[in-house]
């Protein structure tokens, strides 16, 4: 089951659907071709179709949703709104539909997100030639719903690299969430382990991997393109990958003394007038973006405009830092521009990245060469091929021969390596937080999500507890997740070979009865429900489970002070033991029905809440995972 866009001149094949949703074809006439048709498909055959029109001021409308009644109340009405609020959110700031005053549709758009702003009595009446029934009722009133798109709009974002083996495995790995951010461009720097030398300096390359390999992985994501489109009509043309690939300071360690192609790319993406946050994805120094910054520092500095522009920078930008790869951040940013929010993951990288084996087999599978093999192999596709495992043959050209993870000398110096096993991808919890799979992170990166979890400040410094090793670790709040992170990948990899929809596996979509927002008593007991559709018609396992350290009810035992893990002078972890006969506050599983019971504890205090985190994995191939989380503040 997919959805596509109907091409105008096929828009009038679906009369019959189209008068199910409508039933006056002329009043259909009046918005038929100014909107976008998009139909449910399966099989060969159109399950359902729906019509989106530019009501201009920012607001698309849909204008015709219509099931066919051999399939109604099978979740694929819910499926084609989905599918609006994600595909409409960048390009619009609301999404209205009007519907009759029915007791079948109202309570059904409300559930989908949205909520009654206008009644227009009499409307049916006035409008149509003759009585319109529905529910067995006749209709007279028009009700008009609304939702905001800006929570289905795509988290808008900027890449930084320094090219390192894993930065490159990264690129790939981001390269296929494209459809799910908005990527406003890739900017190349340098780091304290890359750069490319400055000759008028006297400064020779230092692990520089040159400066074509972006370029080189966009030409695959090309070759990959027509299929991945199949798949997610999201997924953005190469050539505007290509247009804005840039490449910034990368002479130097933490060069920020003249301005670049990149930091002037920089410069006009954080000046613009898109409101959205912009992510700055820091996988290499941030020196780039600090030249940016103080270009936009040295033309506003002293004039009237000056503090709006600085407030206006502060407001739009995240700068996402994975480790701090220079000095440009201490020195500059964090002095000239203290108000820029700032997410820094400062150890847990490492465990998506070289420390990864310090985990059990149970914990990290999917990062073994048997997992790899199966699934990144060359036949794989474009991107799969240019994915660099241990022992695979490739030689990364600039990089130190010590440092040549794809050959065998590697693999004879590291005997704890098996041939094919994962390198690493220490740079990709940057967009790993911009996912959104139902977990809410974008909202309050305390929550947690498949980048990691935060503190309020933003860093790294809250721990999840292990079941393996039986102790809270804030790499846990990032390794929790690897099944499903690499299932996904997985996934996307296969859509890169698969021409037609049905050849791949899509994740299933979840929803809450309801709601996700709920507030309760101390000692009620709530009645969740867990409603979900697969894409593919796969068969569905729900597990709802209580996410208890993102919770802030004080009522059981988390950690306060963590313990730094460290070698070779790098933290890799921070982690905290409870004292012995103490219950620590943990995740538990809940329910493993759609349907969940939960009793609020009595000695819950208003304003605590509780995370409560419904995940639905189909059972195709990979299986995929997607989650809804319900907050529960107790009143
Ligand atoms: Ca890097
Ligand atoms: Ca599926």
């Amino acid at each position: 089951m997919h959805v596509a866009r109907v091409p105008e001149d096929e828009k009038r094949q679906y009369r019959e659907l189209l008068l199910l949703a409508d039933e006056q074809w002329d009043l259909v006439e009046r918005y038929l071709d100014r909107g976008e048709m998009w139909v449910l498909v399966e099989d060969g055959a159109t399950l359902a179709e729906c019509v989106v029109t530019d009501e201009g001021e920012g607001v698309c409308e849909v204008k015709n949703l219509a099931v066919d009644p051999s399939c109604q109340r099978h979740g694929l009405g819910r499926t084609l709104v989905s599918h609006v609020q994600r595909t409409y959110a960048g390009r619009f700031a609301r999404l209205r539909i009007c519907t009759g005053d029915s007791p079948l549709t109202v309570p059904f758009y409300e559930s989908c997100g949205l909520q009654i702003v206008r009644r227009d009595p009499g409307y049916f009446l006035r409008t149509y030639d003759h009585p319109i029934f529905e529910a067995g009722r006749q209709l007279t009133d028009l009700v008009e719903l609304e939702c905001s798109l800006w929570p289905y709009a795509r988290p808008r974002t900027v890449i930084t690299t320094d090219g390192e083996v894993d930065d490159q495995n990264s690129l790939i790995r981001a390269l296929l969430y494209a459809n799910d951010m908005d990527i406003a461009g890739i900017v190349l720097t340098s780091s304290v382990y890359h750069y490319a030398g400055d000759p008028a300096r006297g400064i020779e390359p230092f692990r520089w991997t040159g400066d074509t390999w972006p370029y080189e992985m966009i030409d695959r994501y090309a070759a990959c393109h027509g299929c991945l489109f199949v798949h997610d009509p999201r997924y953005p043309d190469p050539d505007y990958l290509r247009e804005h690939t840039k490449i910034g300071n990368v002479g130097s360690v933490g060069n920020m003394t003249e301005e670049t192609e990149g930091s002037r790319f920089l410069e006009e993406l954080f000046l613009d007038d898109d409101p959205r946050t912009l992510y700055v994805q820091t996988w290499g120094g941030t020196n780039t973006t600090a030249r940016a910054l103080r270009s936009i520092e040295e033309r506003y500095a002293g004039m009237p405009e000056w503090q709006d522009v600085y407030q206006r920078i502060c407001d739009k930008l995240v700068i996402y830092l994975i480790l701090d790869q220079d000095e440009s951040y201490a020195s500059y940013i964090a002095t000239r521009w203290p108000d820029i929010t700032v997410l820094n993951d400062t150890s847990n990288f490492w465990h998506f990245a070289y420390a990864w084996k310090l985990h059990p087999d149970e914990l990290n599978r999917t990062l073994h060469a048997d997992w790899q093999r199966k699934y990144v192999a060359p036949a794989a596709g474009p991107l799969a091929e240019a994915y660099a495992l241990v022992g695979d043959g490739k030689w990364l050209e600039g990089e130190l021969p010590e440092e040549q993870r794809g050959g065998d000398a590697y693999l004879e110096a590291h005997p704890e390596c098996e041939r094919y096993d994962f390198i690493s991808e220490g740079d990709s919890p940057s967009f790993l937080h911009l996912v959104d799979r139902g977990l809410r992170q974008l909202e309050n990166p305390t929550y947690g999500a498949w980048g990691g979890r935060f503190s309020a400040g933003g860093r790294n410094t809250v721990a999840d507890w292990d079941p393996w090793s039986a102790r809270f670790e804030a790499s846990y709040t990032l390794t929790r997740w690897f099944d499903d992170i690499q299932n996904d990948f997985a996934a996307r990899l296969a859509w890169c070979k698969a021409a037609r929809y049905e050849d791949a596996n899509h994740a299933p979509l979840v929803w809450v009865r309801e709601g996700q927002d709920l507030t309760a008593a101390p000692g009620e007991q709530l009645t969740l429900t867990a409603a979900a559709t697969d894409p593919d018609g796969d068969a569905l396992m729900y597990l709802w489970w209580r996410y208890a350290e993102a919770d802030t009810y004080a009522g059981t035992w988390r950690p306060g002070e963590l313990e730094d893990v460290t070698a070779e002078g790098l933290v890799l972890d921070r982690v905290a033991t409870p004292p012995a006969g103490v219950q620590p506050a943990t995740t538990c599983v809940l329910s493993r029905d759609p349907q969940l019971t939960f009793d609020v504890p009595a000695d819950a205090r208003p304003g605590e809440t509780f995370h409560l985190v419904v995940q639905v994995t189909d059972a195709g191939e990979p299986p995929l995972t997607t989650y809804a989380r319900v907050i529960v503040t107790v009143a």
